[in-house]
């Protein structure tokens, strides 16, 4: 089934007929909603375009993928929704409504356009690694994004066997800049397993969404978890030592204690409809800070008695991450 243009009308029409087979069965008094939830019984793993992998989550069925389409009403579903779901025509099945999102990880693309990447998710893990080199506007990016979400973050430095010397210093000090405003940070290594142990206890019981630039490793971590290959690797690029954008769509593994969900690589990451109050909000370190310049509208650049620039002097906010607040703060004011 391709999907279809509908009128207004009749999607309106479908939205009534769904609502009401949706409440149909519920008993008198629940909400719509509550009902709707409690009639989930899928949850997608993956999408191809316009199809979709769900989950059956019917005890029964063993954790059973059926491939679904859509009903073209429905807005664009994304790893990690909830659904509501029938057996199809043949093998495959149709969504008929999603389910509320506890929480939904998304980024612009190049067109300015929303990339859905996950939902309902509980923790963002931002990998980074010696090589591809990180960019701390790109984490800072991340950061943002994910304290505008109130998702828990934790940053992880993978291929530590990749690290010596004066590229383990840089490094260090980059995170060392996070852990102070205090960003959990993991070493790991996914190559030889060190470091894993202790990620794993901070993942227990959760959903955890890996995500970062092409390369840095976030299926191999998946696989180093999941002790088997169960997600896509690919080499770096022998040219420019970057990825080679080896994950093409998110994922939903499951594992012992808790569910990962890998998704494709990025080269730049762009902020959706952020504020500028939530940006300010996004650096913890000033956030602490708010409210204590003596201009209520300081821009923290020149102005006199600005708690934000003596801080910076006190070492207490670092210069680059000041830096990329005002990179952030003119990319979002040109929007
Ligand atoms: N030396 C070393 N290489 C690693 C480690 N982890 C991953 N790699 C290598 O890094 C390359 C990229 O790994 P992937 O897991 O495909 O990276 P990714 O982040 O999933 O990349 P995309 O799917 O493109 O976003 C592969 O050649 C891996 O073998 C590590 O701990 N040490
Ligand atoms: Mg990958
Ligand atoms: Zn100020």
């Amino acid at each position: 089934m391709t999907k279809r243009k509908l009128s207004r009308a009749q999607a309106a029409r479908i939205a009534e007929k769904q609502k009401s087979e949706l409440i149909s069965n519920e008993e008198s008094g629940d909400s719509i909603a509550g009902a709707l939830q409690s009639r989930c019984n899928g949850r997608i793993i993956s999408h191809f375009g316009q199809q979709l992998d769900v989950e059956n989550l019917d005890l029964a069925a063993g954790g059973e993928i059926i491939r679904c389409h859509q009903r073209a009403n429905l807005p664009a579903l994304v790893t990690g929704d909830l659904v509501v779901w029938k057996q199809g025509e043949a093998e495959t099945g149709i969504i008929l409504a999603l389910g509320d999102r506890k929480s939904l990880f998304g980024r612009l693309n190049a067109a300015g356009d929303m990339k859905l990447v996950a939902s309902n998710v509980d923790i963002v893990l931002l990998v980074i690694a010696p090589l591809p080199q990180p960019f701390m506007n790109l984490i800072d990016r991340y950061l943002v994004a994910i304290e505008s979400l109130h998702l828990q973050a934790l940053l992880v430095m993978n291929k530590l066997d990749l690290l010596e010397n004066e590229k383990a210093e840089e490094m260090d000090k980059m995170l060392s800049i996070y852990e102070q405003v205090g960003y959990e940070v993991h070493r790991v290594c996914a190559s030889d397993g060190r470091g894993i142990e202790s990620l794993e206890a901070a993942l227990n019981g959760k959903t955890t969404v890996l995500v970062g630039q092409s390369g840095v490793g976030k299926s191999a971590l998946i696989n180093r978890f999941g002790l088997e290959t169960i997600a896509e690797v690919g080499a770096l690029s022998t040219a420019h030592d970057q990825g080679t954008h080896t994950t093409t769509t998110a994922k939903l593994f499951h594992l012992s204690h808790y569910d990962l969900i890998d998704s494709p690589g990025i080269r730049e990451f762009s902020l959706g409809q952020v504020s500028q109050q939530q940006l300010f909000d996004g650096f913890r370190e000033m956030k602490s800070l708010a409210g204590r310049c003596k201009f209520r509208d300081c821009s923290h650049r020149t102005e006199p008695d600005c708690v934000i620039q003596q801080a910076v002097v006190a070492a207490e906010i670092h210069p680059q991450r000041l830096a990329s607040y005002f990179q952030i703060l003119q990319s979002i004011e040109s929007k």
